[in-house]
């Protein structure tokens, strides 16, 4: 029998896959091989683990990142890091300390291996896939559970073959190629899919220009984005002193499995920009030429790469930031940083008057740097969403490190092709990078002697109740389409509640609905179900489950939406609210604020596949909801989360 001719991720699903079958639109268990949390979900889900009683990780290697919340504006965040420091050391978990850089560009530094599975708690965990390793992004319960040795489900996806053909313009680069990739796909309708990078044009991009991609393919919905392992994955690893680790990973030439194909002629894209408020608003650069420009931001996990911040050295060399733009920059890791101390690339920097940060998440997740009010800010991040960058008036447009570099030199918009081949900095790149891994603390050899320490900020996860078979309630907010988690669950300033559940759940909706956590609050103490009605899309960007934990704190029961994406439709099943899709789209218009709402039969309609019948008491209709859940899903959903599902399952003595 032949064998059948296979994708790049179809090959690693396969030496992976645990449970189910290899299909798309199955639902499968796959073996995980790495995994990695940072402290703003890293907290929930060592607490999750813990709760587990798994004395030492399972996983071949598991690293814990102090990025997020570094500010330390109280106690709050200090506690939060000895907590994750002590639970890794006792727990056979590396921990990077806080300084040491972002866990998505320091993983791909020190420990990415081509070929493996990687489950972060980080929806940008694919940055992985610049490296060939299957990285997908989940809430921490799932990271958790793959911690204690358990498999990962997912849907198995579809995959679509990005075929790179020809080389990029100089001033064009690897954010140009997924600012044009989310012009084609936009951030919504590609739930279940991977992205398959092959073609000559793969050879022509770097390791941290790939992973400048699949980072911010996960601002199209994907589960992930993968590039082959090659000679130039081969040298990257060599250059960190990891070519051990190597191996030669690619997609069969005729690999049958493709749902679609898209070809990219590189030489033909040109400098994009991301428009305010979504990553999907897509511009020419050329077309903002001359917008006056307040701040700019250059760094993040998508683009603070040596490669990125040199470049960015060279066109500020000699030159001054323009006197009303404010630049920020925060380099991605110590490695990075130390290196550009150390080529004088800092000195260039410093010279035109940018201000250092330290190599955290920093500006990106709206810890510091807000700009003024009604500002244009041009960041080299990846999410531009509304109210992220901590000034709700402000506008940020996303763009690459050159556009960036060359606005706040200019303190406007620029076209960089305008600036001509010969003014593109040429760099170089040493064949050797600077090593030095004293940041990262190794688990302890004696853990019996590690006392975990827990600050007052650190409490237990709420648990959850069975879902009852009828439940009424009311509609305690409506919102439209591309609800994101930050609009759910705001970070910034709220940041350092991350592990305070009851203190983080009276921000949900704040910036949407003030009045929401205490009205919800209410209708719970009521003994009424609380639901949220939604639009299209519902829980883009972020993996944080705090977006579900929270809700289901205040008493949410089901969000009835058009659409979910993936992490967070996973995300509120674990923690068993139902997430709903309207049969019919009419239906979500004629639902409002306010109308009181019942649900008989529930567990039966699941069990039998059968819709879920809602009746509207305000307004009189039926509304039929849809579901896509497995079985174990339903069976999750009916014990009220993934915790009492298996504590249930090891009662009854299931494996
Ligand atoms: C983000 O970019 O939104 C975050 C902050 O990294 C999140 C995780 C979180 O909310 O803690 C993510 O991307 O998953
Ligand atoms: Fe950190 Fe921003 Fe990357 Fe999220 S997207 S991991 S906040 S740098």
């Amino acid at each position: 029998m032949t064998q059948q001719a296979r994708t790049l991720t179809y090959k690693i699903l396969k030496k992976h896959l645990v449970t189910g079958k290899l299909e798309p639109g199955n639902e499968i268990g796959i073996r995980i091989d790495q995994t990695l949390t940072q402290d703003a979900t890293g907290t929930m889900a060592y607490l999750q683990f813990e709760a587990m009683g798994v004395p030492k990780v399972r996983t071949e290697i598991s690293v814990s990142y102090v990025d997020h919340n570094t500010l330390q504006q109280g106690f709050e965040n200090a506690d939060d890091h000895r907590y994750l420091e002590t639970v890794a050391a006792k727990h056979g978990i590396y921990f990077s300390r806080p300084g040491n850089g972002i866990c998505h560009q320091v993983h791909l530094e020190r420990f990415g291996k081509p070929g493996k599975t990687l489950l972060g708690s980080d929806s940008h965990t694919p940055t992985g896939g610049g490296i060939g390793m299957l990285a997908i992004g989940a809430g921490g319960l799932d990271v958790a559970a793959a911690m204690g040795g358990g498999e990962f489900y997912l849907t198995a996806p579809e995959v679509i073959k990005i075929e790179l053909a020809g080389k990029l313009r100089k001033w064009v680069s690897a954010k140009d190629v997924i600012l044009h990739i989310l012009s084609i796909l936009s951030t919504k309708g590609n739930v279940n899919k991977v992205l398959e990078y092959t073609g000559p044009g793969v050879k022509t991009l770097s390791v941290p220009e790939r992973a400048t991609i699949t980072n911010m393919g996960a601002e199209t919905g994907v589960t992930t984005s993968i590039f082959p392992s090659d000679k130039i994955t081969k040298m990257f690893l060599k250059a960190q002193g990891r070519e051990k680790d190597w191996k030669a990973f690619e997609a069969d030439q005729d690999a049958s499995e493709y749902s679609r194909v898209i070809k990219i002629d590189l030489a033909a894209i040109e400098p994009l920009v991301a428009m305010p408020h979504s990553p999907g608003n897509i511009e020419k650069v050329r077309d903002l030429a001359g917008k006056k420009v307040d701040q700019v931001a250059i760094g993040s996990c998508t683009n603070s790469s040596l490669r990125d911040l040199v470049t960015v050295g060279e066109i500020l060399k000699n030159k001054k930031v323009h006197p009303s733009t404010s630049l920020v920059i925060s380099p991605g890791s110590r490695q990075v940083f130390s290196m550009i101390a150390s080529n004088g690339t800092l000195t260039k920097m410093i010279d035109a008057g940018a201000r250092i940060m330290e190599s955290t998440c920093g500006f990106c997740i709206g810890n510091g740097q807000a700009p003024n009010t009604d500002a244009v800010s041009v960041r080299t991040n990846n999410r531009n969403f509304e109210g992220r960058s901590g000034t709700k008036s402000a506008g940020v447009y996303l763009v690459s490190p050159e556009t960036a570099a060359l606005c706040a030199v200019k303190g406007e918009f620029v076209d960089p092709l305008k600036q001509g081949e010969k003014a593109f900095p040429r760099i170089s790149l040493p064949p050797k990078f600077e090593i030095d891994d004293g940041m990262i603390l190794k688990p302890s050899k004696k853990p019996e002697k590690i006392e975990i320490f827990r600050g007052p900020n650190i409490g237990s996860p709420p648990k959850s109740v069975p879902l009852a078979g009828v439940f009424s309630g009311e509609v305690a907010i409506k919102v439209g389409d591309k609800i994101t988690t930050d609009h759910i669950m705001p970070a910034g300033q709220r940041l350092k509640y991350r592990s305070n559940i009851k203190k983080y759940s009276e921000y949900v909706f704040e910036g949407v609905d003030p009045a929401f956590a205490a009205n919800a609050s209410r209708l719970r103490d009521a003994g009424k179900a609380v639901f949220i009605v939604a639009g299209e899309s519902y829980g883009q960007g972020s993996s944080r489950e705090h977006a579900a934990i929270c809700p289901m704190f205040l008493g949410v029961k089901a969000v009835l939406a058009k659409s979910f994406e993936r992490i967070h439709a996973a995300n509120l099943v674990n923690f068993g609210i139902l997430p709903l899709v309207f049969e019919k789209a009419n239906d979500y218009d004629a639902l409002e604020k306010g109308h009181a709402l019942e649900c008989e039969g529930l567990i039966a309609a699941l069990e039998g596949g059968a819709a879920v019948s809602i009746s509207d008491r305000t307004s009189g209709n039926t509304i039929k909801m849809n579901y896509c859940l497995s079985d174990r899903q339903k069976a999750i959903i009916k014990a009220g989360g993934l915790l009492n599902y298996t504590k249930i399952r090891k009662e009854r003595g299931a494996s």
